[in-house]
């Protein structure tokens, strides 16, 4: 059996979550491919009760499933055993928490490099969680991180550790003005979190590429969205790792040959959390309507998102630098109600049209969308399981973005239980 990726299209947040679960039923791994503590990916189950994640894959809510922490994701070993322990504190069995011993880890001094050049920064700052998310892929790239397998050797460890303290307490003490770290603490505290964690600590490509020759299905989860890829994303504006589906294969050490479908799930609007362009963004009362009925609010930080209309440019583009097999089309319900939906087919860039992403960052920050308007739809749809129990309008809406998106819309979401969802193929 194949692998499957499932990302996001847009800026993250579309329900990765919520799908990941959903597929949990047909599936034997989930793994998370890149990124660390900065997702939070939202589970509803049956029975109400609601869970955010952050480093830990979406299927540890599946008992059944093997979760897997891959080599492109950064841990943060603190956050790692509080997520754990408030998972148990809740009644789930985290046995089957599998993580890679290649995964690079974000060390206190990570975050605190993320948040003082954020302020730093000012204006002109990234919005990011503050989650030392780009320092720990940073020491990676440059050679100097510290890895999972690391916390099974003190001497490596202390060696690492020194080295990197040695510069990073330069900058942050004469750069900004903060305190220097105590290396004894730093190793201290990073050994003591990885013998809480040892017996997870595994060969986790060889594991997958194991259960794929057994015929067993893999769900890559994604976490971020297309455009927050750093090399296909709005950059600089984005993160710091590749939520695209190539991450997939990068980040968990499993061939491009072995994945069958990719999965894009996509918002039936637009949101955004963080700076950077965003031709949709609506800045009036429709705005604060969509994040007041969407319930748009930062999983990890609490942050408002900034909510637009869907934007096709975007999804046609994600369609394609995702290879995009089936879409997944969330928050429908989150549109009832309006007289009209505007949809973005092209955008009006210094007097050109285009209907494909801009190639200049300069030409995304001057696109003006150009609107295609749809009817709306009056009735709640939260209660629809079958695609002919929709509003005419509500197909209409759903078929012209699939025209407009390159691929199928396999399943539509109309809630944020896992029943709430409408398979159409
Ligand atoms: P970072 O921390 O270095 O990854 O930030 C860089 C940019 O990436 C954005 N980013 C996100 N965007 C949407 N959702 C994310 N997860 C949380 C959620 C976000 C939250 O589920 O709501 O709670 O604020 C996520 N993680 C990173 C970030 O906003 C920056 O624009
Ligand atoms: P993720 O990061 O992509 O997993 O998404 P988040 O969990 O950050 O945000 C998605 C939010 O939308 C969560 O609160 C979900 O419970 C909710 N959600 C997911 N799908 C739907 C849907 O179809 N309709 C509604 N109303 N909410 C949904
Ligand atoms: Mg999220």
């Amino acid at each position: 059996m194949p692998a499957i990726v499932l990302i996001g299209a847009q800026w993250g947040d579309e329900g990765k979550g919520k799908a990941t679960d959903l597929l949990g039923g047909s599936v034997q791994w989930v793994v998370r491919y890149q990124g660390g503590n900065n997702a939070g990916h939202t589970v509803v189950l049956p029975d109400g009760q609601d869970f955010a994640l952050h480093l830990i894959p979406s299927g540890i809510l599946t008992p059944r499933i093997t979760n897997v922490i891959g080599n492109g994701v950064v841990i943060d070993p603190a956050v790692l055993l509080e997520e754990l322990a408030g998972l148990e504190g809740r009644g789930v069995d985290t046995s089957k928490l599998l993580i890679s011993a290649d995964a690079h880890l974000i060390m206190p001094y990570h975050v605190a490099i993320d948040r003082v050049t954020e302020r730093y920064l000012g204006k002109a700052k990234i919005g990011t969680t503050g989650r030392g998310i780009g320092p720990a892929y940073q020491d990676k790239i440059a050679r100097v991180g510290v890895r999972v397998q690391d916390l099974l050797d003190e001497k490596i460890l202390r060696q690492k550790v020194e080295a990197a303290l040695e510069f990073k307490n330069q900058v942050l003490v004469k750069v900004y003005n903060r305190r220097a770290l105590d290396l004894e603490e730093v190793v201290n505290d990073a050994l003591e979190y990885g013998a809480r964690f040892a017996s997870r600590i595994a060969d986790t490509r060889l594991l997958l590429n194991q259960a794929l020759e057994r015929d067993e299905t893999v769900l890559l989860e994604g976490s971020q969205g297309t455009l927050l890829d750093v090399d296909h994303g709005t950059y600089p504006f984005v993160t710091s790792s590749n939520p695209t589906s190539g991450g997939a294969s990068v980040g968990s050490g499993i061939g491009p040959t072995r994945i069958g479908t990719v999965i894009g799930i996509v918002k039936a609007y637009t949101t955004r959390v963080g700076s950077g362009p965003f031709p949709t963004e609506l800045h009036d009362e429709m705005g604060e309507r969509l994040r007041k009925t969407g319930g748009e609010v930062g999983v990890t930080t609490g942050r408002s998102r900034r909510t637009g209309w869907f934007d096709a440019v975007i999804a046609r583009y994600a369609q394609r630098v995702n290879g995009i097999t089936d879409f997944f089309l969330t928050k429908l319900d989150v549109l009832s109600g309006l007289e009209r939906v505007p949809v973005c087919v092209g955008y009006e860039i210094d007097g050109r049209r285009v209907d494909d992403m801009p190639m200049t960052q300069t030409d995304v920050h001057h696109a003006v969308p150009v609107y295609e308007e749809l009817p709306g739809w009056w009735e709640d749809i939260s209660h629809c399981r079958s695609y002919e129990e929709l509003p005419a309008a509500a197909r209409a809406y759903v078929e012209r973005l699939e025209e407009l998106s390159g691929a199928r819309v396999s399943a539509i979401g109309v809630g944020p239980g896992r029943e709430q969802t409408i398979q159409r193929h």
